[in-house]
This record gives structure tokens, sequence and C-alpha cells, in this order.
């Protein structure tokens, strides 16, 4: 079988995702960084963004699509339930997790202190303050779904945990992200199970300009 290549940037919270599943399945994989825009991308990704991937002469673009594809292709416990309403959970969650968390803690909060683009160059707190809000109440919503369980559906890994993880790895560095955790217990311990798995350990980002290691 040839080795599947993951064509992303070690930032990306979507190639994180992709990347993890790979390590999950025990799959041999490369990471293959790539320009936004480029022509290369744009021929395995007609929509731009990242991650694409390729598996011998197969191509694919989509996380989920990803994602889903490894996990069928590779032996070995699925990330995916069997039973119908904890597959329902998971994609429920994937898609809560892509939209609203995405929305306020990448885009609204995290890119807002990577990328400044505020008065003076500074970070936009117009912006990041709502998102912020927002987030909270999201964040609240994961740690009630954790019911004190390690995982966001049912007790084993599932693709949920693999899309709340790269995610909670900014929130954790970001200055609100302490006061926005604050008494989400579930997520604390979650959050500490997750940190100890390889497929964590072994796609941690580098850390943005001016920030400490997640
Ligand atoms: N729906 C896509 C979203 C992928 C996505 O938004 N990736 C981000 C990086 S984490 C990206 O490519 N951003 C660049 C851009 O939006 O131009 C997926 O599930 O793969």
């Amino acid at each position: 079988m040839p080795n599947i290549t993951i064509y992303g940037p070690p930032q990306s919270t979507y190639t994180r995702t992709a990347r993890m599943t790979c390590v999950e399945k025990g799959a041999d994989y490369d990471l293959q960084p790539i320009e936004f825009g480029s022509p290369e991308l744009l021929a395995m990704h007609p929509f731009g963004k990242v991650p694409a991937m390729r598996h011998g002469n197969f191509t694919l673009y989509e996380t989920g699509a990803i994602c889903r594809y490894v996990d069928r292709a590779l032996p070995g416990p699925s990330l995916l339930p069997e039973d119908g309403e904890r597959r329902a959970l998971v994609d429920q969650w994937i898609s809560a997790v892509s939209d609203y968390f995405y929305t306020d803690m990448i885009h609204g909060w995290v890119l807002q202190y990577v990328f400044a683009r505020g008065p003076e160059g500074q970070p936009d707190m117009a912006v990041i303050k709502p998102s912020v809000d927002k987030s909270r109440s999201h964040l609240e919503a994961l740690n009630a779904a954790y019911d004190g369980r390690d995982f966001v559906v049912g007790d084993s890994l599932t693709l949920a945990d693999l899309y709340v993880a790269p995610i909670m790895t900014y929130v954790h560095g970001m200055p609100e992200g302490p006061t926005v955790l604050e008494g989400l217990t579930n997520i604390h311990h979650a959050g500490e199970a997750m940190m100890a798995r390889a497929s964590y350990k072994q796609t941690l980002p580098p850390p943005p300009p001016g920030q400490a290691a997640a």
C-alpha cells in the first residue's frame, strides 16, 4: 500500500485532524506543506483550502472525506461508531465544530491575534470580544457533552474528538483561554487524556509568533 500524503501546513487545524486520523489508524503518511493559491494546491482542491490528500493515484479534499477514507482504508477499530445514534452524534459534533467552533474560536479569536488587523496593527478587540463570549457558550455545550467521559461521544475515540483537539490546542494558548475555560472540568479531564495520545503529541503545531507552545 503506498503512503498517504496529506497536503497542508502543520498550523492548520483541519490538516491536523486528518493527520491525527492517520496516526490513530496506524497509517504511514507524509505531511507535505503546500502554498495557498499555488497551482499545485488548486489542481487537487478547486476551492483552494487545506488539507488535500493523495493516496496512489487517488486525490481527495475536504477533511471529513479524507478522514472517512483513511478510517475505511486502514484496518483496526473504526473512528466512527456502528451504532446509528452514536454515529449521528459524531456527525453532529463534526458539523458543530467545523461551523460554530471554527468560526468563533479560529476566525474570530485565534487568527485575530496571529494576523492582528486592529488599530495600529493591534488585535481587534471589537472582533475578539464577541467571539470569546460565543466561544464560552460553545465550550459549555462541549463540556456538557463529555458528561465525565474522555470522549465527546461514547466511550472510545471518534472523529469528533479529532476535530475538537486541534482547536482546543489554540484556545489553551490564547490570553483569554484560562478565563474562558474556567470551571469547565469535563473539558479539562478529557483534554488531559487527549494530550497523552501519540496522535496529539506527534502533530502539535509550531507555536504562533509570540506564543509559547501549547
Ligand atoms: N471545509 C474544509 C475547510 C478547510 C479549511 O477551511 N482549511 C483552512 C485551514 S485550517 C484553510 O484552508 N484556510 C485558508 C483559506 O480559507 O483561504 C474542510 O473540511 O477541509
